[in-house]
């Protein structure tokens, strides 16, 4: 019986120590070391090497380190095994505080003021709007989308939803697909994109989307807040409509290339802001723990909770 770990791209050592202590009854295993293959009966992944998880004979599940499961449903030799996500209170509250800071970091436009503290200057300045005059779009009502939502509306923010099935939550409407999406982005001057990564939605944050928000918007033209997947955004169209200034500003915590290339734009455009893909980040605390508790429930013959639906891609 053993956890096979397979993790490229953060620090491995902390989820090998969680594991080996959450789970002590158990060989813990770590891509790039032997190991014996016939004995791995879970994996836990975040962007795994392609192909690393075939030929594990015993293998009854893997378990995406993160909310989103593209990097596992892009390796065309992926198993077929379930597949879960996170789901957890932990990663969800990370990333409907950074949600509700940049919103409230736009709506109080504190860049600006950031900006004239640098160069002393206090000017006389009462254009302060109410939150509920600006209206947030969030692109993805999922688990974190919801959340997000939820506590927008707390801090007295206009919020609409966009997804798939398109339910309406407390005080937020709800837009359902395609079809709907014009008349969403019309009433949005801030989008938070929150979609999962899959064939329908790359490349769905272009120029023609960003044009079709509000501008007649509390701030003078719609913003952009992408902690998604940079495989969502069009970055050359998200820059031109910076540059243009009919998309105000950006906030960006993924893209297309991750770590962001030292020359990318995006880090000197006085319109963006960068984050390195920390929006929620998986602590091994909590995510370690939920992992866990789904091993134990396979265990006593549970069904997998946040299984993945590898056909819709999320
Ligand atoms: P969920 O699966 O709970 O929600 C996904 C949402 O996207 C659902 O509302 C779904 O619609 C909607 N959706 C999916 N495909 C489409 C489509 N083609 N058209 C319209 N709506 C669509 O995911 P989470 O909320 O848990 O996470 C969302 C994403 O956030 C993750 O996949 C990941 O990429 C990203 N993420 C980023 C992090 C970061 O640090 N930057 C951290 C964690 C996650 P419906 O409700 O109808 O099914
Ligand atoms: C995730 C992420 O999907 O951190 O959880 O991006």
């Amino acid at each position: 019986m053993t956890l096979l770990v397979a993790i490229t791209g953060w620090q491995v050592e902390p989820w090998i120590d969680r594991f080996r202590r959450l789970l002590p009854e158990r060989g813990i295993a770590v891509l790039g070391e032997p190991f014996d293959r016939r004995a791995v009966d879970y994996a836990v992944a975040w962007k795994h090497p392609p192909g690393s998880l075939a030929g594990l004979p015993n293998l009854g599940a893997v378990f995406s380190l993160g909310a989103g499961v593209d990097h596992l449903l892009s390796d065309p030799k992926l198993p077929d095994v379930p597949i879960a996500r996170v789901v957890d209170s932990d990663l969800t509250n990370r990333m409907s505080e950074y949600v509700v800071m940049h919103c409230l970091m736009l709506l109080r436009q504190q860049r600006r003021y950031a900006d004239r503290q640098a160069k002393r200057l206090w000017l006389d300045d009462k254009d302060q709007r109410a939150a509920a005059d600006l209206r947030i779009g969030i692109m993805g009502m999922g688990v974190l989308g919801k959340d997000a939502a939820a506590k927008l509306r707390v801090m007295g923010f206009d919020v609409a939803g966009w997804s798939r099935s398109g339910a309406d939550l407390d005080g937020v409407v709800g837009y359902a697909g395609a079809e709907n999406l014009p008349a969403f982005l019309a009433r949005t001057d801030v989008l938070v994109v929150l979609l999962p990564l899959t064939p329908e939605t790359r490349g769905i944050v272009n120029g023609a989307l960003l044009d079709g928000l509000a501008r007649d918007g509390v701030l003078g033209g719609p913003a952009l807040i992408n902690a998604g997947r940079g495989g969502l955004q069009v970055e050359e169209e998200i820059l031109d409509r910076l540059d243009r200034g009919s998309l105000k500003h950006a906030v960006l915590d993924v893209f297309n290339a991750e770590p962001l290339a030292a020359d990318s734009r995006f880090w000197t455009h006085p319109g963006v802001t960068v984050t390195p893909h920390n929006a929620a980040m998986s602590d091994p605390d909590a995510i370690g723990r939920l992992v866990v508790r789904q091993i134990r429930r396979l265990e006593q013959g549970l069904p997998l909770e946040n299984a993945v639906d590898p056909r819709r891609g999320y």
